[in-house]
């Protein structure tokens, strides 16, 4: 985005409404758009910000299926618990609307009508599988079967989830209906195509998509990809009975295809706010006025619906804006695993506001840390504790803790006055302060300009650090009774540092921020500041110290891990078979085998063997080289420090060339599952397991 603006519709992705929020989605978009929002905002610019529940499509009624109640209700649970969760973690929008509401219906109808009045659609009809018994059309999610390249069986319709290749319905091998169990039909209907192929091909959409050429690179490849594939029509139009209604006579029973009706979400959800604040004159400032920066936050796999299919329709329909970005993200692993919700494998983002309450602004600062912007990322409890306890406390909160009990110490309180001060002690660090600080301040506004929000937190770190810094080569507590007047110059240097890392800590950690502010006495916090040397004024009392933050304890990240180990279930769908027992042993034979507790001091993965682990594991009275399996369900970061169960008496094996000297015990059947046997509590490595 080269274009300076003035006035911003900045969107994040509508999350469907069939589940509450976890960390995945936070790092993934919403947490980049508001700081980006929040940024915006205080360097003074007009800023619309839009969410809302997507509450319609099959997933919605796959979940009302599987819990017996309607799709509306669950539409509506889930709407108020994800609404809840943003607001907890200061996800700051401007409106969060959503789509079963009456303006949206009536906005995507008559988007969908102007496209049909100006002959945009191609009408085709197709077969589609349909079930008989349930008589109704069967969306691709609603068949499974063989899959047709790896032969998995419960591949679905739109996709095999084993080895992940997209399919037709059509394609796979024995298809049943997951409605009736039957094997459904081929039957005719009619719909309405958006010729994406004819579209692609226009001036207009040439000309939109030279734009990508500045985005990030996972939008080109996917963009690039899709479109030198040749783009195929797609039906805009589905046979379901849950979404807005197609406005055509001749098409009862039809509905607006999901990724048609979710994304005039957005436009929607704006009428809907202006509206309400009886501004409805402004809509097309933000949508129809190219003064205004259209920018879209989303996930990777939202990706060709935002950059091509999105745009198309609002180049077809005319007038509308095009998006000027698309700061796209990857995706957010979970202690070595992909989350998901299907088993349970995420950290949701109310349950960890029970367990860790008032903590946001910790998990904010982690998971912009971590935000994975260019590749996948990875979330673990112990980096967490990590960031929270050497930065966050360590640096930020003892730097901005210090300077405020020494005004206290020393000031009563209060800022001191603004002396001129020439020692040398006090004009060298403050020439190497103010250079820190300038570049990166200057740097931190580059990073936001352009969206790389890990790197501009990390800016903001470095301010931090340069002030301990500082106040470590001053060390005015040491000068107070020698020389006080160099004491008040560093003293009044550093509540000035603290007042730029709260205006700065305004986009990454509201609610710090505003403590911060109340702290040193600030009710302004406008981004023009950082530029200028007194922010705070002489004299002025402090408010209310506190601590900001407080060390996560080990105990905290343990039972954070135990939980979620409890709380994962199987795969859906995937019952292991359970092998029946082996045939009896005596005491005698069972006495033979030597089993210990062992505590893992080093794990690493073995290169070009998927499956192993390297492991030393103390065993009290040696350290071995342990080889397990189990590489699939552990990384070497989860594996290091726990204690574990060895057959500490087996013969020794090679496997590839290493010599693995015991194995470790594990549940489960390998293929879907595998999980370590731990002692319940610590234990001595060597103790013996009988
Ligand atoms: N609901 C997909 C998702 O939640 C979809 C996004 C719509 S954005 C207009 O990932
Ligand atoms: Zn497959």
């Amino acid at each position: 985005m080269t274009k300076a603006f003035n006035k911003y519709l900045i969107t994040a992705a509508l999350p469907y409404a069939n589940g509450p929020v976890h960390i995945g989605h936070l790092a993934g978009c919403y947490l980049p758009a508001d700081i980006y929002v929040r940024y915006l905002k205080a360097k003074g610019k007009e800023v619309l910000f839009i969410c809302g529940s997507d509450e319609h499509g099959v997933p919605i009624t796959i979940k009302a299926k599987k819990e017996s109640i309607t799709p509306q209700q669950v539409v509506d649970k889930y709407h108020l618990i994800m609404k809840q969760a943003f607001a907890d973690f200061g996800i700051d929008f401007t409106y969060y609307g959503r789509t079963s509401s009456e303006t949206h219906k009536e906005t995507a109808q008559l988007f969908f009508q102007k496209l049909y009045d100006k002959g945009v659609f191609k009408e085709a009809i197709t077969s589609q599988f349909y079930d008989e018994a349930a008589q109704q059309f069967l969306a691709d999610r609603y068949v499974t079967g063989t899959c047709p390249k790896c032969s998995s069986p419960g591949a679905y319709g739109d996709q095999c989830e084993k080895c992940g290749a997209s399919l037709n319905a059509t394609e796979l091998i024995n298809p049943t209906s997951t409605l009736s169990g039957n094997p459904p039909i081929l039957k005719e209907t009619k719909n309405w195509f958006l010729p994406m192929g004819e579209i692609q091909d226009s001036a207009d959409f040439k000309h939109y998509i030279q734009r990508i050429d500045s985005w990030k690179s996972n939008i080109k490849g996917q963009c690039n990809s899709w479109l030198s594939e040749g783009l195929q029509p797609r039906a805009m139009t589905r046979d379901l009975d849950w979404g807005v209604p197609v406005p055509l006579p001749e098409a009862e029973g039809k509905v607006l295809y999901v990724w048609f009706d979710a994304p005039i979400g957005y436009i929607s959800a704006t009428k809907e706010y202006l509206k309400q604040q009886g501004r409805s004159g402004e809509f097309e400032s933000y949508w129809n006025n190219e003064e205004t920066a259209l920018v879209h936050f989303i996930g990777k796999d939202n990706i060709v619906f935002h950059a091509i299919i999105f745009p198309m329709m609002l180049m077809t329909h005319g007038n509308f804006n095009l998006p000027v970005n698309i700061p796209a993200n990857e995706f957010l692993n979970l202690e070595g695993d992909k989350i998901s919700t299907s088993k349970n494998w995420a950290v949701w983002l109310h349950e960890y506001l029970t367990d860790l309450p008032d903590r946001q602004d910790e998990l904010r600062y982690v998971l912009t840390s971590i935000s994975p912007e260019t590749k996948d990322s990875e979330f673990t409890w112990k980096d967490y504790q990590t960031r929270v306890n050497s930065e966050l406390v360590s640096i930020f909160g003892n730097f901005v803790n210090r300077v405020a009990v020494l005004c206290q110490k020393f000031y009563d309180g209060h800022i001191p006055a603004s002396v001129s001060c020439n020692t040398d002690l006090y004009v060298k660090a403050l020439d190497v302060l103010t250079a820190d600080i300038n570049a990166s301040i200057e740097s931190m506004e580059n990073n936001l300009n352009q969206v790389k929000i890990r790197d501009a937190q990390a800016d903001w770190m470095n301010i931090a650090r340069a002030g301990n810094k500082f106040l470590a080569e001053t060390e005015p507590w040491k000068l107070v009774k020698t020389d006080p007047e160099t004491v008040k110059a560093i003293l009044f240097e550093a509540v000035q540092l603290c007042a730029k890392l709260s205006i700065a800590a305004q986009v990454f950690l509201p609610k710090t921020a505003q403590k911060l502010a109340e702290m040193f006495g600030m009710n302004n916090l406008s981004w023009n500041l950082l530029g200028v040397n007194q922010i705070v004024l002489p004299g002025q009392a402090l408010g209310k110290v506190e601590i900001l933050f407080k060390q996560i304890e080990d105990e905290l990240v343990a039972s954070q891990i135990q939980k979620l180990n409890e709380k994962r279930t199987q795969p859906t769908g995937v019952t292991p078979e359970l092998p029946g027992p082996k045939p009896e042993i005596t005491f005698e034979d069972f006495s033979k085998i030597d089993l210990r507790i062992g505590k893992v001091i080093a794990a690493e993965r073995v290169p070009k063997a998927d499956k192993l682990l390297k492991l030393k594991v103390d065993l009290g009275f040696e350290e071995r080289t342990i080889l397990s399996g189990i590489a699939e369900f552990y990384t070497p970061e989860t594996m290091l420090g726990k204690q574990v169960v060895v057959v500490v008496n087996l013969a020794p094996r090679k496997i590839r060339g290493i010599e693995s000297q015991g194995m470790l015990l594990m549940a489960g059947d390998g293929k879907n599952e595998l999980v370590s046997i731990v002692p319940e509590q610590g234990i001595m490595p060597g103790s013996e397991i009988k």
